[in-house]
């Protein structure tokens, strides 16, 4: 009997129901702001992974010389545990990790885990055929849908990278740190990826990139809706924005509607009208700073084992131990 190399933790209700009620949600709130989560459809999925690869996207290049650099060491710290990593994209930055944990022996055990199917599949093939000692599951969920496994995956560590945390509120960062630490067991590890707080026009260079691949990001959410709604939004009317806010320190990224739109949403059979000039949120991209994060964390169920950061101190890695 072979394990199947991609399971479903647990089956969403109807995901398109569930897309257009967010949608309509997020159109009617104030600020208009819509879930960040259904950026990463197969074309969003895609669309991010070319981000990384962007000059001004310093991130993932950052992170990545970080976990060169440290994988070792953390594989010295965790011992032989599973891996199971949220939103793990292609999950390049993660051979690093499996090369160190390879190397220090035994069988691995990697679980990549997903809201896109197209994704996950991509990165099971990926470390399949770069790494044929691993063994890959794949488990496409929302993040939460996950944490009911993780007591039987102890001893595990829940690798969390790309800053992928600061696309929550603060309340939400809490409250998912919480129940992480609620479903490990006692010994297991959290690895985090961390933006931190860093000069504006850094920022706004990498959520702004010249290629305009953000932009292209940012429109797919509109042009999912197209394709899965049956909405009829004119996409060459909406233009990226995305600024930094030194006040709460974060990146926010909009849609700017250029001229006003109505359209109508099927399901659920919702008409929208957005005004010319009017921006509609995408995603929120938190930016830390360690002296406050780290407390932070230890105050929601985990002590810091580690903090790594790049020569620059643009971005950090916390070891983490319920
Ligand atoms: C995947 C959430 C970490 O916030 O930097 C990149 C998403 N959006 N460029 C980020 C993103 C626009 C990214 N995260």
């Amino acid at each position: 009997r072979r394990t199947p190399s991609i399971v479903q933790a647990a089956q969403a209700r109807d995901p398109l129901l569930d897309f257009a009620r967010s949608c309509v949600r997020g159109f009617y709130s104030d600020p208009r702001s819509l879930e960040s989560r259904f950026l990463y459809d197969a074309e969003g999925s895609a669309l991010f992974e070319e981000i990384t690869r962007q000059p001004e996207y310093y991130l993932t290049g950052t992170e990545a010389s970080i976990l060169a650099a440290h994988s070792q060491e953390i594989r010295e710290l965790t011992g032989p545990s599973r891996i199971l990593e949220l939103g793990s994209g292609s999950a390049l930055k993660t051979d690093h990790m499996l090369k160190a944990w390879l190397e220090q022996g035994g069988t691995t055990r990697y679980y990549p885990v997903d809201v896109s199917a197209a994704a996950l599949s991509a990165a099971c093939a990926g470390i399949r055929s770069r790494f044929p000692a691993v063994k890959v599951v794949g488990v496409q969920c929302q993040y939460r849908d996950v944490f009911p496994l993780l007591a039987q995956l102890s001893p595990v560590l829940v690798a969390f990278l790309g800053s992928s945390i600061g696309n929550f509120s603060p309340e939400e960062m809490r409250a998912f740190v919480r129940s992480l630490a609620a479903a490990l067991c006692p010994g297991d590890f959290f690895l985090l990826g961390l933006d931190l707080v860093k000069e504006r026009a850094l920022l706004e260079a990498a959520y702004n990139d010249q290629a305009g691949v953000t932009a292209r990001f940012t429109r797919n959410l509109f042009a999912r809706m197209n394709r899965e709604l049956g909405a009829t939004i004119d996409l060459d009317a909406i233009e990226h924005a995305a600024w930094y806010r030194p006040d709460q320190e974060l990146v926010e990224v909009s849609a700017r509607f250029t001229r006003e739109q109505t359209f109508r949403l099927t399901p659920p059979g919702k008409t929208i009208t957005i005004g010319q000039g009017e921006l509609v949120r995408t995603e929120i991209s938190r930016k830390f700073r360690l002296e406050r994060v780290v407390p932070e964390l230890e105050g929601c169920g985990f002590s810091a084992e580690r903090v790594f950061t790049d020569e620059r101190g643009w971005f950090a890695l916390l070891l983490l131990r319920r």
